[in-house]
């Protein structure tokens, strides 16, 4: 039965700790694929060191990362739940994808372009790389369908190609993926700056809002927002800031933007916010509590990426087999 069910990819990077960006535009959405698809969520830490990484807070942060997964309510047992790096198949098969993937396409890429202009001291192979990388995680769980934000589009057309140009060399060997367009991912801006996306990465943490931040805090940063002088809550784009605060309040109370604008009528900017903040205080509230309790249980948590590592890898080398298999390795182990 579940074997008919369609197969989906996704991941966050432990780079940071997890903005309600992360929570609004990926991790509360997939609470809402976990019965109708065949889910496998990782903690992709093989990304996150393409950017220099404090070991002893990458540790931290993968597990805070998983925790999350959970207390916003992804079942372990429905679930793939994963710590990329415990399933060696995605470096192995990201190495060989390598070989199948063209320099020019990857400088190509806007996101290297980005980061390597922001991290110029690093701008490492990795960097460069990334994409094919992606391409290991999707390919090898013959994904249907990647759930992707507008800045991932590039990159899982490029893991289309490199799935093709496989095919085509050997014989099927991958599933094409597609694009997942469910209920639109409500895409995040900063609260300081509404033209760049709210990143976990940001240097201004008045630009985000963490899952984990307390009431104070929240009430704080969004106090703090940046939003225009026209003094009405309207969704426009002439008013960018404003515009963004309506999306996380659409998205945390599931009200369309059209009644936010009513509701705030002449009521100015003060009250919007304070409104928003406590919504989001009291969203997030039931996550934190579980979060922490999740995260006082280590071993509870062992479990949970032990067992995902051994369901994951279980597919990931069947896969990984036939691409060695086809390109002409020699099989050492006969299983
Ligand atoms: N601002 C956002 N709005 C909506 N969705 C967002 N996502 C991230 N930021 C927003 C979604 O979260 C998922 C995982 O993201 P990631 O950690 O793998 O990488 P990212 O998109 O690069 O996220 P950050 O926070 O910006 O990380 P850093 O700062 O480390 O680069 C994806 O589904 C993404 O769409």
């Amino acid at each position: 039965m579940d074997e008919e069910k369609k197969v989906i990819f996704s991941g966050v990077q432990p780079s940071g700790n997890l903005t309600i960006g992360n929570y609004l535009g990926a991790l509360k959405n997939w609470v809402l694929l976990q019965d109708d698809y065949r889910c496998y969520f990782s903690v992709v830490d093989l990304h996150a060191i393409t950017v220099r990484q404090e070991p002893k807070s990458l540790r931290e942060k993968t597990l805070e990362v998983l925790a999350l997964y959970l207390a916003v309510g992804l079942d372990p047992e429905k679930n793939t739940i994963f710590i990329q790096s415990h399933v060696p198949a995605h470096s192995e098969a990201a190495w060989i994808l390598n070989c199948f993937t063209y320099m020019g396409e990857l400088s190509r890429m806007t996101q290297f372009k980005d980061k390597a202009a922001k991290h110029q001291d690093n701008i490492n192979a990795g960097l460069l790389t990334y994409p094919v990388l992606m391409a290991a995680d999707i390919l090898l769980y013959q994904t249907d369908l990647v759930p992707i934000g507008a800045d991932q589009k590039q990159h899982l057309e490029l893991a289309r190609n490199i799935a093709q140009r496989f095919n085509n060399i050997y014989s099927p060997t991958f599933k094409i993926p597609e694009p997942f367009i469910g209920n639109e991912g409500a895409r995040i801006m900063s609260l300081q700056d509404p033209a760049k996306k709210m990143s976990k990465s940001d240097e201004n943490e008045n630009g985000y809002i963490l899952i984990m931040d307390p009431p104070d805090v929240i009430k704080r940063k969004i106090q703090r927002a940046v939003t225009d002088n026209l003094g009405t809550v309207k969704y426009a784009d002439e008013q960018p800031g404003v515009k963004n605060l309506i999306s996380i309040y659409s998205a945390v109370a599931g009200m369309p933007s059209d009644e936010i604008e009513n509701k705030y009528k002449g009521a100015g900017y003060a009250k919007f916010k304070q409104d928003l903040a406590e919504a989001l205080i009291e969203e997030l509230k039931p996550v934190q509590e579980k979060c922490n309790d999740l995260l006082k249980n280590k071993d509870y948590l062992k479990k949970i990426y032990s067992d995902g590592a051994e369901r994951a890898a279980k597919v990931a080398y069947k896969t990984l087999r036939k691409m060695q298999k086809k390109i002409g390795f020699i099989p050492y182990l006969a299983k």
